[in-house]
């Protein structure tokens, strides 16, 4: 069997190699191997060790699956002690990503070295922790307390040039790693450089950490990673000694190890990995993807073709005009010249993109060759079959035949073409070239085949791709017009939009719901009762009018500068709006409804409740495919605080009985809305947990 660590002595130096695919994970054989390693070469006479990664990169944190599992000794803050304390020269050769853990060990080296392509960091903050291995007393001794607490709170990734102005990095060199550290190795000794342990140096100066802490708080939404990061740097600046600072780091580090936190950020980091792992797909293989065609250039056409081009693939954009075409092309060029500002896209590339990638077309012969095709016209059903007919005509065999719409029948959409099996809904989230969400909504005659070329474009784009079944709302906003009619529910009966809008934001969201619809579009929300109502709604399902009236004043929202709120020109937050209330208790008096006073607990459980019931019936309809696709969904759509993992997560961190009874209680004041879903049921009667149904696939 293969050493996690290899060891080889080259001349004078011991070289070990971390061998543990894929990215150098400091399991529990790592450590015991960098530990034997150093063993081996103070016994075998080496003057120097240097430590570097096989594969595609450096060690990259701990291994986080350890996490919540006893801890097994030696333990990382050990392993990095033994490597400083080595009477030997220890040096690391760094590339890929160096990052937790990982910096960790190479801080606890005597110098570094990486390649260019090298980054480097301490994302632990977004798995609700704190670098745990010394990276918190160290990190502000070379570079300073100000820039550690922005890269310890961050998580971000420093690049190496700039990690070596920052003086985490000696030298930055291109080649292989081995062979640079081994020539850094040999330059170091030829110039007898001696030995630097960071936990020598003087403790750094500090700043106002209360401030700082608070402010990360604020910053935080009631996440705490980041505010217990500044009072472990805070210790490398006031403990007596560097030994107490690494004391108080571990305790901090173990009181965030057993929070609800580390266990919701945790679930997110993997559950964000395993959506796009389908046991339907496994040894599909996705079509070839060489030209998109998207039929709409209206926000969300624009959008979509501006998230492909931004991928590098070329795009024929198809409308009904020459003047649409040009106003597609101009939305089209609004988003890239966003990207461009934001260093996401040259110049150049934004030049080239407009000139020779986006064709424009207003004949469908255009779309002759393409190799996937999404249209994103206006939603009606009529339209969307037009369009799919005229598709189906001229578009390759083989082509896929995709549909933005965010809740229309797609087994009717392809029932309208020869091709079915080739039919598939690709549900962007606005704007389109920026939110990750892409949900893959599979009908029934969905070939597998198609529907992996759904995922390979999610991935091509960047994007986080859930599957999703065919029903009003697929999974996001299906989820989304339950919970939201809780809130409009709670409106009736006694509560504001502006506490139940706190509420929300006290529990971790960055907006309440219905400053979300001021955001969104009131008259999104209005155009959907209208469709429900002309649908027929059952008679038992509660409605409400004052949304409507505030829509039939024009009152749309942020973009009347009116809805929920008032917003003055420019602000894109703002203040109650007085009219509101008034239609409020207008409502109340039609329905014969008294109000009665709600505590934020009982808006918040009820909101919850409400979500994690419908999630649970989207799950057990099969419309998800696990819990996990409903978290990664609400976490990545629709602003689902991440430190919860998502719903469904909260949902077991806080017991399911406990929901089960809320509901069963609600249920006797409205059947109708709260009836329980049989998967919430059957979980809480068997003892089980939404987690226990994520591992069974
Ligand atoms: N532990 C265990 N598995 C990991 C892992 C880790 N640290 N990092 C990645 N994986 C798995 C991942 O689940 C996936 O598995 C595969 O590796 C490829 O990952 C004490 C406490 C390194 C930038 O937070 O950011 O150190 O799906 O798809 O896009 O202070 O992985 O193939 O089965 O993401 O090329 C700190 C987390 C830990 C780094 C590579 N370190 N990883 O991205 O590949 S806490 C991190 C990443 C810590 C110490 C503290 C990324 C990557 P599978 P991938 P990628």
């Amino acid at each position: 069997m293969s050493q996690a660590i290899e060891y080889e002595k080259i001349g004078d130096v011991a070289v070990l190699a971390a061998n543990n695919p894929p990215v150098n994970a400091l399991g529990l054989e790592i450590r015991k191997g960098i530990i034997n390693g150093l063993e081996s070469a103070e016994v075998d006479g080496a003057k120097a060790v240097l430590i570097y990664g096989k594969g595609r990169t450096y060690f990259s944190g701990a291994d986080i699956r350890e996490f919540g599992k006893p801890p097994v000794r030696p333990f990382l803050p050990d392993v990095c002690d033994r490597i400083e304390s080595s009477p030997l020269l220890v040096v690391s050769a760094l590339h890929g990503a160096a990052l937790g853990g990982g910096l960790e060990v190479a801080l606890s080296s005597h110098y570094r070295i990486a390649i260019p392509t090298t980054r480097i960091g301490f994302p632990e903050v977004n798995l609700g922790l704190i670098p745990g291995a010394g990276g918190s007393q160290r990190l502000p001794r070379i570079s300073g307390v100000s820039a550690a607490l922005e890269i310890i709170t961050s998580g971000r990734h420093v690049l190496a040039p700039e990690a070596l102005e920052l003086g985490i990095l000696d030298e930055v060199q291109d080649g292989d790693p081995c062979e640079i550290g081994l020539s850094y190795v040999q330059a170091l000794l030829q110039r007898s450089a001696p030995r630097r342990p960071i936990s020598e140096l003087p403790s750094p100066a500090g700043i106002d950490f209360d401030a700082a802490c608070e402010a990360m708080l604020k910053k935080g939404r009631g996440q705490l990673s980041g505010a217990v990061a500044v009072r472990a740097v805070q210790a490398a600046c006031e403990a007596d000694s560097f030994a107490a600072g690494l004391a108080r780091e571990r305790e901090l580090f173990l009181e965030l190890m057993g929070t609800d936190q580390r266990k919701g950020l945790i679930h997110a980091f993997f559950a964000e990995r395993a959506v796009a792992k389908l046991p339907e797909l496994k040894g599909v293989e996705p079509r070839i993807l060489h030209q998109v065609g998207v039929v709409g250039g209206g926000t969300m056409g624009a959008g979509i073709a501006s998230a492909v081009l931004l991928a590098g693939l070329p795009v024929v954009m198809l409308e009904m005009s020459h003047e649409a075409a040009y106003a597609a092309k101009n939305r089209i060029a609004s988003n890239l010249n966003g990207a461009v500002k934001r260093g996401k896209l040259s110049q150049s590339d934004f030049d080239e993109i407009l000139q020779d990638r986006l064709v424009l077309a207003i004949d469908y012969g255009a779309l002759s060759n393409v190799d996937l095709v999404v249209e994103a016209v206006f939603e009606d059903m009529e339209v969307k079959k037009q369009v799919f007919s005229s598709l189906d005509a001229v578009c390759k065999p083989g082509a896929v035949l995709a549909t933005n719409t965010s809740y229309l029948d797609i087994n009717e959409i392809g029932a309208t073409t020869s091709r079915p099996q080739d039919v598939i809904g690709l549900h962007f989230f606005s704007p389109a070239h920026v939110m990750k969400l892409l949900e893959v909504v599979v009908a029934d005659e969905t070939s597998l085949e198609v529907m992996a070329t759904g995922f390979a474009l999610g991935r091509r784009l960047g994007k986080v791709s859930v599957r999703a079944g065919v029903c009003d709302g697929f999974i996001g906003n299906r989820i989304l017009n339950t919970y939201r009619a809780c809130a409009d529910h709670m409106v009736l009966d006694g509560a504001t939009p502006y506490q139940i809008d706190k509420a929300l934001t006290d529990f971790g969201f960055a907006m309440g719901p219905f400053a979300v619809s001021d955001l969104a579009g009131l008259d999104i929300g209005w155009a959907m009762r209208k469709r429900k109502r002309a649908e027929g709604l059952n008679p038992q399902a509660r409605d409400s009018t004052y949304a409507d009236k505030l829509c039939e004043a024009g009152h749309f929202g942020q973009k009347t500068g009116r809805g929920y709120y008032v917003y003055e020109p420019g602000k894109r937050t703002g203040t109650p709006n007085p009219d509101v209330m008034s239609l409020v208790e207008a409502d109340r008096d039609a329905q014969g409804i008294v109000a009665r006073s709600f505590s934020d607990e009982e808006i918040l459980r009820r909101y919850m409740a409400s979500m994690v019931n419908e999630a649970a019936k989207v799950v057990g309809e099969g419309i998800a495919s696990r819990p996990l696709d409903v978290d990664v969904t609400l976490l990545f759509g629709y602003g689902f605080p991440r430190f919860f993992g998502g719903p469904l997560k909260w949902a077991d961190l806080q017991g399911l009985p406990g929901i089960l009874e809320d509901i069963r209680k609600w249920s006797n004041e409205d059947s109708f809305f709260w009836q329980p879903a049989p998967l919430l049921e059957q979980l809480v009667s068997e003892g089980k947990t939404f987690e226990d149904l994520n591992a069974h696939n």
